[in-house]
């Protein structure tokens, strides 16, 4: 078994294991050997089952306890000193009190079980952007999901050497074996979850759940909650951003990073074919980037995951052709459905759905049961080198260069397709503001308008203010001209009788040709209160067939509508108090301004 050196480390291995008592430890190794073992491990407890390998091989699938099946925000917390630093976006515990309350759940909390130690790299092993975690686990099922979302093993080992510069994370479901007692698929202690984040010292601490976001640390925890922290503090980003490469017919490229709130179709922009004649997109993530400046004064991102822990639902041949292919092999399937002949199934994924199913729930399942077969927030774990169209580049360790950025949301009046901000500042504005209608899949009422200021709410770990006055130092502190460019989107605009005007998924690309160009300094747009706007003959509509009236609306400065959410703006402002940056209250009054001059005409 891989042996640990690291002294910080392996201090830290002895103390869990007294804390937790084990029956044994495993230190990972990372090898496709460990992963193998470790699956049949689960096949055999009744935890994975075996997909058909004729149609899916080496890909498994797996059903978490009913009371485990998403994040849990509201057990997400903040143990920062004082309670001002994490915010009124955050829930907030003493961090003493906190650990204190965790030392009693843990202790002999993995009898039964084996503690695994999984060090990982997010980001490509040895990238001066990569930062390394150790992950304590007494979960397989996290073992074998790290093993496809992050790089694991004795390269990180090595890497790290001798320094304690690393992030502890530890995780435990929660559920001690009695000797004599009988495991059950999926363990966790469903009435005591915490989800805890030490910013101070760069520890994650996480008891009673093994789903994805609350168990495998490395993602929203570490790279998003955690790394915002460090980011604040070392001058760099630690965004929810997926990151695009656009190829022009001329083969130059611009690379892209976006940002959106759940449910707006952000992994199917990661992937996307273009319908636009000649030009290219290919993927280098779907969910996080990391962004530091170069020597050269441009900022470089990196994806630090090395797979994709997607939403299945909705998933298909039309609206993610590149993720189905991705699945094709050695992936783990949560909560969706099994078929007859061994294989997954979802709503979505198919026109016609199979004629009977296992669903998520255990039971039988035919079309006309009047149930969903798959959990709406089943996953798919798969590795990111099979993306038929990942970007040769997506491992490297120097970044790839940032030409511009997207913010969006889901809005069927008010917001254009498409705006650019007027400066780096007025795009934080922009970000700050960022808002999307409730779909059916989460709580409240179905169209509420839910400010999620650059799709960070969840995940930023600290004041959001401080956030903001962050983004606004970045700016401050670069090259101007060498800053990405920055834009509003919007793919949800709807006519008066609710039917979407904008066709979506690959035709997304014509907005993002208009982005490039405008970054290749070739495009035209006319600035207007709220940005500067496409012309309709900025945008490459041909062969879309689009009625002149919906491109008309999707173009159009609805002021009365600006000038109508002018309040609300307010209000979300308000809410952050005396740390909300003087710059963009600035913006908003300039807005209002601008919108009210527009009025007057
Ligand atoms: O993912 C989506 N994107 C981004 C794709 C690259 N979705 C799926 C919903 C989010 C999970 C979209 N849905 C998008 C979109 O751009 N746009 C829409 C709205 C829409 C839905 C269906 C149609 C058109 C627009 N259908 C037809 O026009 C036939
Ligand atoms: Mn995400």
């Amino acid at each position: 078994m891989t042996e640990i050196r690291n002294r910080t480390l392996a201090t830290w291995v002895k103390d869990m294991a007294a804390l937790c008592t084990p029956d044994s430890v495993h230190v990972c190794d990372g090898s496709q050997q460990e992963y193998d073992s470790m699956t049949q491990l689960m096949v055999d407890a009744g935890t994975f089952i075996r997909l058909n390998d004729a149609l899916r091989p080496n890909s498994f699938f797996c059903r978490s306890d009913p009371a485990d099946v998403a994040r849990v925000e509201e057990f997400t917390f903040i143990c920062s000193k004082k309670q001002a630093e994490a915010g009124p976006t955050n829930n907030w515990r003493d961090p003493d009190e906190m650990r204190q309350h965790l030392n009693g759940l843990f202790r002999g909390c993995m009898c039964g079980r084996t503690l695994f130690v999984i060090p990982y790299s997010m980001g490509p092993i040895g990238s001066h952007i990569s930062k390394i975690g150790i992950e304590i686990t007494d979960s397989p099922y996290v073992v074998c999901n790290m093993h496809i979302m992050t790089r694991v093993g004795t390269a990180v080992l090595d890497v790290l050497g001798d320094s304690s510069d690393f992030v502890k994370c530890l995780h435990s479901v929660g559920m001690p074996l009695e000797p004599s007692q009988a495991d059950v698929p999926w363990p966790c202690n469903a009435n005591n979850k915490y989800i805890t984040h030490f910013p101070e010292t760069r520890e994650i601490i996480s008891f009673g759940s093994g789903y994805g976001g609350n168990a495998l640390l490395g993602k929203k925890c570490f790279s998003l909650r955690i790394a915002s922290v460090l980011a604040r503090d070392e001058g760099w980003l630690a965004e929810h951003m997926l990151i695009l490469k656009m190829t022009s017919p001329k083969s130059e490229v611009h690379y892209v990073a976006a940002a959106f709130p759940s449910a707006c179709g952000k992994t199917n922009l990661a992937m996307m074919n273009p319908t636009v004649p000649g030009w290219k997109i290919e993927c280098i993530g779907d969910d996080i980037a990391w962004m530091k400046f170069g020597k050269d004064g441009r900022l470089y991102a990196i994806n630090p995951e090395a797979g994709f822990f997607g939403v299945a639902p909705g998933t298909s041949m039309q609206s993610n052709p590149n993720a189905l292919l991705t699945l094709g092999a050695n992936s783990i399937f949560t909560n969706c459905a099994l078929t007859p002949d061994g294989d997954i199934w979802w709503e979505g994924m198919t026109d016609e759905p199979p004629c009977s199913l296992v669903d998520w729930l255990r039971r039988p399942w035919t079309p006309a049961c009047g149930r969903k077969a798959a959990h709406p927030n089943a996953r798919f774990t798969t590795p990111a080198r099979q993306c038929p169209v990942i970007a040769p580049e997506w491992q490297d360790p120097k970044g790839v260069p940032i030409s511009a950025m997207l913010f969006g949301g889901r809005r069927g009046g008010v917001v254009p397709l498409a705006t650019e901000a007027l400066s780096w500042q007025h795009g934080v504005f922009l970000g700050s503001i960022m808002a999307s209608e409730k779909t059916a899949a989460a709580a409240g009422k179905v169209g509420e308008l839910r400010r999620d200021p650059f799709a960070m709410l969840p995940f930023c770990g600290y004041h959001m203010g401080d956030y903001f006055a962050h983004w606004l130092r970045i700016g401050a502190g670069a090259d101007a001209a060498k800053l990405p460019k920055i834009y509003y989107v919007n793919w949800f605009r709807r006519s008066p009788e609710g039917k979407f005007l904008w066709p979506g998924f690959g035709d997304n690309s014509r907005v993002l040709k208009w982005v490039f160009e405008r970054c290749a300094g070739k495009a035209e747009a006319v600035e207007t209160p709220i940005g500067r706007l496409p012309t309709a003959k900025a945008l490459d509509l041909t062969g879309l067939k689009l009625p002149e009236q919906n491109v008309r609306t999707l173009l159009d400065v609805d002021t009365q509508g600006w000038l109508a959410e002018l309040p609300s703006i307010r209000e979300h402002y308000d809410s952050f108090g005396a740390r909300l940056p003087a710059a963009l209250k600035t913006e908003l009054e300039t807005l209002e301004r601008r919108l009210k001059a527009a009025v007057k005409g």
